[in-house]
């Protein structure tokens, strides 16, 4: 059945588990992340799809189900699947995405690698998810395409699908115009996103960033802006701005920009935070560590994150003050990003060794400073640990929002703990009564590390009351709020409120 509401994302929304020679489908394992939020909208919206792919050695196999059905806690939806080669999967995402797009959406014109890029690839696939959406969707849906790896398939879709309203989202940061113009397909991916009725992004800057792009390769008159909320205008962040941009005319064509920051699932992580299993679990984990003070990061293995920025840090942090050795420890939760991508070994190799030399340095028979955990932590696990770490230590290099410093605070339910946020993580905009730090300068990372260890209890109080009130403010029922306004103004009927 056509569906109103099409969500276009490369990952499949569920897990395919074999039981018994069949193959079933599963709610994704992490409850946590942008998949469950986007799910969180099939309950409200009626005859719901989405669009993934998914690998598969012989894509003309006939026993391969392109289309189904699922029904699990998020509701009944349909998923069709692209099936793509294990080349064009590589092609297509790795290298492209990765190792070309990914650098340049956050400031690395260093890592930019342009060599194994084949375009014609990427334009494919691109054209296959338009034609996935396009026999999906019904006469006028709306059509929700996510990510930079989909750059393309507004373009196609218009082509395809007049009748559509697309919206398209960045989950990334978008970079200024002398960075975007690096992408030698510059222009045609402008030209793809200029063909959406909405594009969206986290905070006021990547919007600004984004018009600055489209005029320096096409024209597109005056753009209006509008003043920023004041509480999305923090004073310690690099990337506040004052005013955004709110619409683009191109060609007699007219784009919405969508200023949305996503949230994290506020009720659910409360819920988990008070239930007796992880009370349980944090209660355990406080015993074992005993009077030692945690310092907790978490994220995935990625340059962008920051994290062997941040083990120096926490190198010079025990250097310069004998008074914490023994007495502070660092859980470094750093997940390896999917089978491969070899563009992150090095990285992985990277932490690896500057953490095994923390520990040598500073390490004893009973003691290690650093824990490094190389694998992902069943949520409730995290949730535990965000109940016990004194100071969270979120510093990426660059971050398009970062959903772990809001799920830290959301976790807080005893109103304790300190947040050091890098100021150039999206989130930063927001949370203006973090501990606000300049991953870029050593002296800045040593100055709020200090701040957040010394921090008497009043004040950790007073910050993380202004910090839960932001985050519950802007959760996920409010970004979903603002995103069916933005996707289809005045349909879907229902209380767009309870879609999150
Ligand atoms: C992209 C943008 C933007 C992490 N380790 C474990 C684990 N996680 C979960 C966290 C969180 C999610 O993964 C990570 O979200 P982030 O937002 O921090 O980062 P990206 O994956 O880079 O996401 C980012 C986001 O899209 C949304 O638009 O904020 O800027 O880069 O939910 O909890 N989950 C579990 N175990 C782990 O060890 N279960």
């Amino acid at each position: 059945m056509p569906s109103e509401l099409v969500i276009v994302y490369h990952r499949q929304p569920y897990e395919e588990v074999e039981v018994d020679g069949k193959i079933e489908y599963r709610a994704n394992k992490s409850p946590n992340g942008i998949v469950p939020t986007l799910k969180s909208f099939f309950g409200k919206v009626e005859n719901a799809a989405w669009v993934a792919w998914k690998e598969a050695e012989d894509t003309t196999n006939p026993g391969f189900e392109r289309v189904i059905q699922i029904e699990d806690s998020f509701g009944k939806y349909t998923v069709s699947r692209l099936p793509l080669t294990a080349a064009q999967v590589k092609s297509f995402y790795h290298v492209t995405s990765k190792e070309a797009f990914w650098p340049i959406l956050h400031g690395f014109k260093e890592k930019y690698n342009y060599d194994p890029v084949d375009w014609p690839t990427f334009k494919e696939v691109n054209w296959a998810f338009a034609e996935a959406a396009a026999s999906e969707a019904a006469e006028g849906a709306s059509v929700w395409v996510h990510d930079y790896n989909l750059w393309l398939v507004p373009g196609y879709l218009r082509q395809m699908r007049p009748d559509v309203r697309i919206s398209f989202y960045h989950h990334t940061p978008f970079p200024p115009a002398d960075m975007f113009n690096v992408l030698p397909w510059r222009g045609e991916i402008i030209d793809s996103l200029l063909a959406c009725d909405v594009v969206g992004f986290h905070i006021p800057r990547y919007a600004s960033n984004f018009v600055s792009c489209v005029r320096s390769l096409r024209d597109v008159g005056s753009v209006p802006r509008i003043k920023v909320e004041d509480d999305m205008m923090s004073e310690g962040s690099a990337l506040s701005d004052r005013t955004v941009p709110t619409e683009i005319h191109c060609d007699d064509h007219k784009v919405q920009l969508g200023v949305t920051p996503v949230g994290v699932d506020v009720d659910y992580i409360k819920s988990l935070a008070a239930s007796e299993e992880t009370d349980k679990m944090a209660d355990r984990f406080r015993e074992e560590i005993g009077h030692t003070r945690v310092l907790l990061s978490v994220g995935r293995t990625d340059y962008t994150k920051g994290g062997a920025d941040q083990l120096l840090a926490f190198e010079r942090l025990l250097e310069r003050r004998p008074d914490l050795r023994g007495v502070v420890r660092l859980l470094h939760v750093s997940v390896p990003a999917t089978r491969g991508m070899t563009v992150y070994e090095p990285i992985q190799k990277e932490l690896e060794e500057i953490a095994g030399r923390i520990n040598g340095r500073f390490g004893s028979f009973t003691f290690q400073p650093v824990a490094l955990i190389s694998r992902a932590v069943p949520f409730t696990e995290l949730v535990a640990w965000y109940q016990v770490a004194d100071v969270a230590w979120i510093t990426p290099l660059a971050d398009g929002m970062n959903l772990v410093c809001k799920e830290y605070v959301a976790a807080r339910k005893d109103g304790d703990g300190v947040l050091v946020l890098s100021e150039f993580a999206g989130a930063a905009v927001e949370l203006g009564a973090a501990v606000l730090a300049n991953p870029f300068s050593s002296r800045a990372m040593d100055f709020a590390i200090d701040m957040a260890l010394d921090m008497p209890e009043a004040e950790r109080r007073a910050r993380m009351e202004l910090l839960r009130a932001s985050v519950e403010k802007r959760d996920t029922r409010h970004w979903a709020k603002d995103q069916l306004t933005l996707l289809s103004p005045g349909d879907f009927g229902g209380d767009a409120s309870e879609a999150a």
